[in-house]
């Protein structure tokens, strides 16, 4: 029988629901297997249960919190676009280069020139680099391969990094979006093969959720909708990169669709907000990208909030509007660019995000939930959103287990 584990002396962070830190001193943490037996005072644990503690680990006072959640990357793809980057500083736009042929396009020829090694290489380097940081729970977004066969080794690699490395891995079809060179001019075209893919990709194992760019440089409402359809035929959950250039009233058609989440939203009209509202779709905000790509329309965060739409935030990690790699950055930004507090920074990089991946059994310190949690030198949670670029992460338990570096 596997041992149970008793964490104690800690200050516990449990975020067990929306109100507050829910902040437990001399806190507690029983876990058996992957999961938290029980969470809270030690001084409350029943006699019976910790009777059954086989091992102990005194965590010095520390705080604790539950394993961050990154909810939207694209981590799997080849070569970089600092080249690009100083095209943009030149002045040329983001969308000017899409259009001219590069953007996601030389992302897409760089990443099909890399062998399954190479590209596996890559994004585990990436995924550590998170993971150091507390990560305990990943998206990761196919959308440069293009082509089956390379969607399919983008989504292998994905699912590769989950079994080998200690954290979770989501993955999610992003066929749609770009349209690939051998489909130029053809985007209804290519939107069939995006379609005919997907039952082989799902039979395979490789598909979570189902994505797409709905963007004016992007794929449109009406061919966003076809994906959809084949994803609902399919029984896979959608999400959609919404509003993140221009208002395409692509959050009202991802909430038609249930989507669990709509993502970037830096255009999101008040009517998209009520749809994403009625649907329970979660607003994944990215200041990462809204930041590299020195972008100044502003996410309605008082709306979403208002509405109680839950936002959740990530890194948005790709090579090309967000090659940044700390969730802590992005709680950071969520609070001096967007003006969200802390505590709505940090359920967006835990308990929101796990929502917009529809994962219900993580993302807060409650018994019951996964034993997913993140040691800090820290005082208080609300230092999470405060300090950028060091990183206080000390220790993380990832489903029950110790992650050794
Ligand atoms: N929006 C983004 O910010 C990323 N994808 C998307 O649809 C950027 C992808 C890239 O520029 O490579
Ligand atoms: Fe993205």
């Amino acid at each position: 029988m596997a041992t149970t584990h008793l964490w104690h002396n800690a200050r516990l962070a449990t975020l067990a629901d929306d109100t507050g830190w829910g902040l437990v001193e001399h806190g507690a943490l029983l876990v058996q297997d992957d999961r938290l037996l029980w969470v809270g005072a030690l001084d409350d644990m029943p006699a019976a249960l910790r009777a059954q503690a086989g091992a102990q680990h005194d965590l010095g006072g520390a705080l604790v919190t539950p394993g961050l959640v990154d909810c939207h990357t694209h981590l799997v793809y080849g070569g970089q676009r600092a080249g690009e980057f100083e095209m943009r500083l030149q002045g040329l736009d983001y969308a000017e280069i899409a259009r001219s042929g590069g953007g996601i396009r030389s992302t897409v020829a760089a990443t099909r020139a890399c062998g399954d090694a190479e590209l596996l290489a890559g994004a585990r380097r990436r995924a550590q680099v998170l993971m150091a940081e507390g990560v305990t729970t990943l998206e990761i977004k196919s959308g440069y391969g293009l082509s089956l066969l390379d969607e399919s080794r983008c989504l292998s690699i994905a699912r590769q990094l989950g079994a080998e490395l200690p954290l979770t891995v989501r993955t999610t079809y992003l066929g749609a979006h770009a349209i690939p060179p051998e489909f130029d001019g053809r985007a209804d075209d290519y939107i069939t093969a995006v379609c005919a893919w997907m039952p082989a990709l799902h039979a395979a194992g490789l598909v979570d959720a189902v994505d797409a760019f709905c963007e004016n440089i992007g794929f449109s409402p009406a061919q966003t909708r076809r994906v959809f359809v084949a994803a609902r035929a399919l029984g896979l959950p959608v999400k959609l990169h919404a509003e993140q250039l221009s208002d395409q009233d692509g959050a009202a058609l991802a909430a038609e669709f249930g989507a669990l989440s709509c993502d970037h939203l830096e255009y999101l009209s008040d009517a998209g907000v009520d749809a994403m509202r009625v649907a329970g779709t979660v607003a994944v905000l990215l200041p990462g990208a809204y930041y590299f790509l020195r972008e100044t329309q502003l996410p309605p965060v008082a709306e979403l909030r208002a509405q109680q739409v839950p936002i959740a935030l990530a890194s948005d990690h790709n090579p090309g509007s967000s090659p940044g790699l700390s969730l802590l950055l992005m709680a950071n930004m969520a609070c001096t660019l967007f003006r969200m507090t802390p505590l709505e920074a940090v359920l967006g990089i835990t308990a929101h995000g796990a929502r917009a991946l529809g994962l219900t059994d993580r993302g807060r310190l409650v018994a019951g939930l996964r034993a997913d949690f993140a040691v800090w030198d820290l005082e208080h949670p609300n230092e999470l959103a405060y300090w950028f670029g060091h990183n206080p992460c000390r220790r993380v338990v990832a489903g029950g287990i110790e992650r050794t570096a």
